[in-house]
């Protein structure tokens, strides 16, 4: 399938993965890049020496593009925006925030940078600043949220940018991915979906949450905070909402979310910790190889568009 994301990046097919903090390592992003999409190594709130050693072990992995995510919240987002040209990496994609002080960084070394946006005074923001494309981030994704859903704000950022617009939140499969291109994306980034992948390596409770999760079974914390999050529901998210009802403090609630997606990936603590998962949760059902996923979208994806014609 070719699409303008598929040219911009060289890619086969027009599928970014999610830059999920602790569970897109370079394993994963390794393999969403062979099956012919493009992989990303998720920086988080990881250190700039452990994101540098994430982008060798890719490269020991796959000779094919990959990129990295940085989360503009990290405390070392300046080391790791440089260790990216360092690096050679070839795709950036940033998200919880404004990545305008690194832009000239990194297109000087010719890097494609994608920021992930969620409203279109953003996605205009980061076109003038001399983004590649955007990913217009719907509410229904996993993880930091902003507030319009992917059937709302796609269209919308399609219609403000003449960059490409790459849809996210909400999408697990081929049906989502043709809708995307109905809607004038360029492509889709998916996360939870590829959070049970065989090549995923977090916890095997969190998948087996993730794997058993009903489509009522996410909520979104700190709404309060402006930080809001989705994760699935259990005891750290009744903890936390109970707190912001009783009108709990910052400081206070931002102590309670800390280390605590770290918990719940690594240590497999899908009770305490933050299960952060999208709203397709209840879609993700099976175990598979990256590659498989990719080729049942697609397959899914081509066969829905060919047959759209039927119904005019
Ligand atoms: O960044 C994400 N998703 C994330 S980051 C993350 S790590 C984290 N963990 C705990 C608490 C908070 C974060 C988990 N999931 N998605 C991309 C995204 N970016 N969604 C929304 C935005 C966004 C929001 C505001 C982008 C720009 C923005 O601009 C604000 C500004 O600076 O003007």
């Amino acid at each position: 399938m070719k699409t303008k994301l598929t040219e911009l990046l060289g890619i086969e097919y027009p599928i970014i993965q999610g830059g999920m903090a602790w569970v897109a390592e370079h394993k994963l992003a390794a393999a969403v890049s062979e099956a012919g999409g493009i992989g990303l190594i998720g920086a988080g709130g990881a250190p700039a020496v452990f994101v540098k050693e994430q982008i060798q072990k890719a490269k020991e992995l796959t000779n094919k593009p990959f990129g990295v995510n940085l989360m503009l919240m990290n405390p070392e987002a300046d080391e790791i925006a440089k260790v990216i040209v360092e690096e050679g990496v070839r795709v950036v994609t940033t998200g919880a925030g404004n990545p305008g002080k690194y832009m000239a960084m990194w297109k000087e070394a010719g890097i494609k940078v994608i920021p992930v946006v969620a409203s279109t005074a953003m996605a205009k923001l980061m076109e003038r600043a001399g983004a590649d494309a955007v990913v217009a981030e719907g509410m229904e994704s996993g993880g930091h949220i902003g507030s319009l859903t992917t059937m709302a704000l796609v269209p919308q950022v399609v219609d403000a940018v003449s960059i490409p617009v790459i849809a996210a939140g909400g999408i697990g499969d081929g049906r989502g991915l043709a809708a995307a291109l109905m809607l004038g994306a360029e492509g889709v980034q998916m996360g939870t979906r590829f959070v049970v992948a065989k090549e995923s390596i977090v916890h095997p409770n969190y998948k087996e949450k993730l794997l058993k999760a009903k489509d009522i079974d996410s909520e979104v914390t700190g709404m309060s905070t402006g930080h809001p999050v989705r994760s699935l529901r259990n005891k750290m998210t009744k903890e936390y909402l109970r707190l912001e009802k009783e009108g709990a403090g910052f400081e206070e609630l931002e102590k309670l979310g800390l280390g605590a997606l770290r918990r719940a990936v690594m240590e497999g603590d899908v009770v305490n910790g933050t299960v952060m998962a999208g709203q397709i949760a209840g879609m993700v059902s099976k175990e598979q190889t990256c590659r498989e996923m990719i080729e049942e979208i697609m397959a899914q994806a081509e066969e829905l568009l060919k047959g759209a014609t039927d119904r005019v």
